[in-house]
């Protein structure tokens, strides 16, 4: 699928940067730190939706050998419980991009929070922090 371990990583990390920068503009409207529009938060959660799992295919072992990253060793000697976090991490996009669609702000700020969540806890067991 992959050429080469850089390929993987490249495309993971620039998969995970569109989605922090797409929730960014979301958060930013559920904080109330750019003005609420509807249409543009259900723009921003369809880029989520069809971005949030593409990543999770490109975390093949042994892809850091020889290519330092943030990636952690858990990921691949956990690999079940790595999935179930990016499940979890969908699930909640999934919440988010509902609540969007709906242009409900009060659901959005909640479904904000579930992402923010979901983001944190496998960096806490996944990424090395730098
Ligand atoms: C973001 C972002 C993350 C998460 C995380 C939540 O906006 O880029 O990685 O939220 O910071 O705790």
């Amino acid at each position: 699928q992959f050429q080469k371990p850089g390929d993987a990583i490249e495309y993971r990390q620039s998969g995970f940067t569109i989605l922090a920068t797409h929730f960014k503009r979301v958060s930013m409207m559920a904080q109330g730190k750019t003005p609420f529009d509807a249409k543009l938060a259900a723009e921003n959660t369809a880029v989520m939706m069809a971005v949030a799992k593409l990543p999770f295919s490109a975390f093949p072992e042994g892809s850091t050998t020889g290519h330092p990253t943030a990636a952690r060793a858990e990921i691949w000697k956990e690999a079940d419980k790595f999935r179930e976090a990016s499940e979890k991490m969908i699930s909640e996009v999934a919440k988010l991009d509902a609540a969007a669609r709906a242009g409900n702000l009060d659901q959005i700020k909640a479904a904000v929070g579930g992402v923010g969540q979901s983001c944190k806890a496998c960096h806490d067991s996944y990424k090395d922090k730098h």
